[in-house]
């Protein structure tokens, strides 16, 4: 059961040469006043899933209390309010993500699902047999699997970009991949293992001369970074609202216009038609035209309040916030016996995620001892089973950081780490 701890930690001065007040931060976050294990909460797992601050919960109390009602469709005052509230956050992504237009914002239900409208709608359409798709080695499972059913499914085939001895994507044998045959290139933004951060620009610019369409999948991008599709010049980005403060349940598909035009819907239902016959039926407007029947409205709403957070934050001091602390747990885990940090060692060319294992302590077994100092990181395969092939491992730790972060929870890491290593007698 819960408990309430009344004093965690100690006071910090905030310093002004700091990206994040941090203490601030965490007064906005109810769960840190936790203990687990009569110990305070040291949440290291933002890149499976962010805790949520309470300007966020409150918005989505504030809508089930005030403004719900179903959206699109009812001309009642309750439900004009609504759809304008669910509206306002799609014009708050297109900001975030400089997309030109909200018919190119697609609310989902996550990457996952992103992804796969994507693979299903375009790819379906689009590819034939001997098409490439091209992917990377360090992919989540959500950007290679839909690709394998797809390539299944049309003759298409699968290949991946490789990686170099330092964990970065070969650039060179990478973009000679890319041929007359690739039709898509899809990539991730940031690896949710290794923390490499992959060229996108670069990427997408090859892909663009051969006529292939670009696909980046941000869920590891969008919430630590300033991200922007038409810097980037790509034609989807899928992410997640519950790795950047918003709830669960809500995806984004950024989809170039004239795409999103010429493609079939994914999934067909109420609100994504024009017309409906016994005959047959047309399809709406972009971008409801990929929101097939009633969508999470009050998360949606609520997902509004986590990127107004994060904006008032300013994306480039939670970037620089995110190198500071890396730079800090990468120089402290070098007093480590036997450790091995899986990505490249120098915080600014890298995201705030650190897998690693030590010698002789399995993965499972370190987080499970963590968890006795209250301290939550994850350990597996990350749904990068491919990846963990290529490492040689079947399953690292990993710790991921986030605007509550600071070095008392790197510490903290480091605390429990010695412990983990003196219980298996290191
Ligand atoms: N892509 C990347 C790079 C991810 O890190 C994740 C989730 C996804 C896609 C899928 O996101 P979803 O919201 O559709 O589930 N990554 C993780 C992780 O690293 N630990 O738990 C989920």
């Amino acid at each position: 059961m819960a408990t309430v701890s009344t004093k965690l930690r100690d006071p910090i001065v905030p310093d002004k040469r700091e990206a994040l007040d941090v203490q601030r931060i965490r007064d906005d976050f109810p769960v840190l006043k936790r203990t687990i294990n009569d110990k305070p909460l040291v949440y290291l797992d933002s890149a499976a899933t962010t805790q949520k601050p309470k300007q966020v919960i409150d918005a989505i109390a504030d809508n089930y209390r005030h403004n719900y009602a179903n959206v699109h469709r009812g001309v009642y005052t309750l439900s004009a309010e609504a759809t304008d509230l669910y509206e306002g956050t799609r014009s708050a992504v297109a900001t975030l993500i400089g997309a030109p237009s909200t018919k190119e914002i697609i609310f989902t239900r996550n990457t996952t699902e992103s992804i796969n409208l994507v693979a299903y709608s375009w790819g379906l359409s689009n590819l034939k047999s001997g098409d490439e798709i091209l992917l990377t080695e360090m992919e989540h499972h959500s950007n290679l699997v839909p690709w394998y059913m797809i390539a299944k499914r049309t003759g298409a085939i699968v290949r991946h970009m490789p990686l170099r001895a330092d964990y970065t994507l070969d650039l060179t044998a990478g973009l000679d991949m890319i041929n007359p045959q690739t039709k898509i290139v899809s990539v991730s933004h940031t690896s949710n293992v290794l923390g490499v951060i992959n060229p996108i620009a670069e990427i997408a610019e090859r892909a663009r001369k051969h006529g292939a369409i670009v696909v980046v999948d941000a869920a590891q991008g969008v919430p630590h970074s300033k991200v922007d599709v038409s810097q980037m010049d790509i034609d989807f980005l899928a992410f997640s609202a519950h790795k950047m403060l918003g709830p669960s349940g809500v995806g984004v598909l950024y989809g170039r216009e004239e795409l999103l035009e010429a493609m079939e819907p994914f999934m067909g239902g109420g609100d994504m038609i024009s017309s409906v016959t016994l005959d047959g039926a047309t399809w709406n407007e972009l971008p409801w035209k990929f929101e097939a029947g009633t969508p999470n409205i009050a998360d949606v709403i609520g997902f509004r309040a986590a990127i107004e957070y994060l904006e008032k934050l300013g994306m480039d001091n939670v970037r620089k916030h995110e190198i500071e602390l890396t730079e800090y747990a990468l120089e402290r885990m070098k007093e480590v016996k036997d450790f091995t940090i899986f990505g490249p060692q120098d915080a600014e060319s890298r995201a705030g995620v650190i897998s690693f294992v030590q010698e002789g302590v399995h993965p499972h077994d370190l987080a499970t001892i963590l968890d006795r100092e209250g301290i939550a990181i994850r350990a597996g395969h990350h749904c990068a089973q491919p990846l963990m092939e290529i490492l040689g491992q079947t399953a690292t730790a990993r710790a991921s950081f986030y605007v509550h972060n600071d070095r008392h929870d790197v510490d903290a890491l480091m605390a429990g780490l010695s412990c983990a290593g003196r219980f298996f007698g290191r």
